[in-house]
């Protein structure tokens, strides 16, 4: 019997947990998750499971106790680990961002000149302070990097941005960013072939949940005078189904449709005659 498994390291608890678990689930791969757990082996794919601290995962994975973790692209780039990056995830997305108290009057970049910045992300940092030829003092802390204006640490900060609240409850106003950052699936390199197979079906899957994420399915009914505009309006991935009703001069047409595109799309189709409109879900596409 071949027992030859992929090792994934996930973060244990935080913002990426669970995303990260709902996108293997999605994937069909079955496994416990119970809290408090440190490692789960898969029941239907040849999957073990780790779960992590993120700051761990790049160097886990870059010594081999992970083939592949899942982490946000700014603990990516601030470790700068002998990693591939094989896939970007579509969640956990936020940036990293300078921010100065509002009192800072900011005008430009040069602004920071001479000035202290305080950061967990020092690296990625100093990197694009030396892009934009600004002379800055980076000050590296480890959390609560917000509060260091307020304090007297620092007189501007960079730091993970998403909403934006935590800034504004700070009196802090973002002013330039330095990346955008996302969830990414990283993987060893020289994976050995046996764990590169089942990397490549892991991948497989997660191509086709993520394509679904992003599409929906539109079922529609329209009067055989503006079929040719509706299907020019639904390609699809070939392009759209359509199937005689059993009313004279009307058809069904079935496509896929981007998820952005959905609302806009509609209005369009209604005003071209369309009835009985209904727009669904997807659980895999395989183009
Ligand atoms: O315990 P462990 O080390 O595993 O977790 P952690 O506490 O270091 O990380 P965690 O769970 O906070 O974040 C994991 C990853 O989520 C990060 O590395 C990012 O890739 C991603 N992510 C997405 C974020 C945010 N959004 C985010 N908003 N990580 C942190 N934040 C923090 C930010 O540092 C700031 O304190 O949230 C605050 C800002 O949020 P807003 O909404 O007020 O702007
Ligand atoms: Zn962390």
């Amino acid at each position: 019997m071949n027992n030859c498994q992929l090792k994934i390291a996930l973060q244990k608890s935080g913002r990426l947990s669970e995303s990260s678990i709902n996108l293997l689930k999605k994937c069909g791969v079955k496994f416990d998750n119970g809290f408090g757990k440190l490692k789960s082996a898969a029941r239907n794919f040849p999957l073990e499971i780790f779960f992590l601290r993120d700051d761990d995962i790049p160097q886990y994975v870059e010594d081999a106790v992970a083939d592949v973790g899942i982490i946000g692209r700014n603990i990516l780039d601030e470790e700068n680990r002998r990693v591939e990056t094989v896939e970007t995830l579509g969640f956990g997305n936020c940036r990293l961002s300078i921010a100065v108290p509002k009192s800072f009057g900011y005008e430009s970049i040069k602004d920071l000149d001479g000035r202290k910045i305080a950061t967990s992300y020092p690296k990625i940092l100093g990197d694009f302070l030396v892009r934009n030829g600004v002379d800055a003092e980076i000050h590296t802390i480890s959390g609560s990097v917000e509060i260091a204006p307020g304090i007297g640490l620092a007189d501007a900060i960079c730091d993970l941005v998403s909403s934006g609240s935590t800034l504004f409850s700070n009196g802090l106003r973002e002013v330039e960013t330095v990346l955008e950052s996302e969830a990414v699936l990283i993987a060893r390199e020289n994976l050995d072939p046996a764990r590169q197979v089942i990397l490549n079906k892991l991948l497989f899957r997660i191509k086709a949940a993520r394509a679904a994420e992003c599409n929906k399915y539109i079922l529609l009914n329209a009067p055989d005078e503006h079929l040719a505009e509706i299907i020019r309006l639904l390609p699809g991935i070939k392009s759209p189904t359509v199937m005689p009703l059993a009313t004279k001069g009307w058809s069904s047409i079935h496509s896929v449709i981007a998820e952005t595109d959905v609302w806009e799309t509609v209005e369009i189709l209604k005003d071209k005659g369309a009835e009985g409109i209904l727009v669904l879900s997807i659980d895999q596409m395989i183009g």
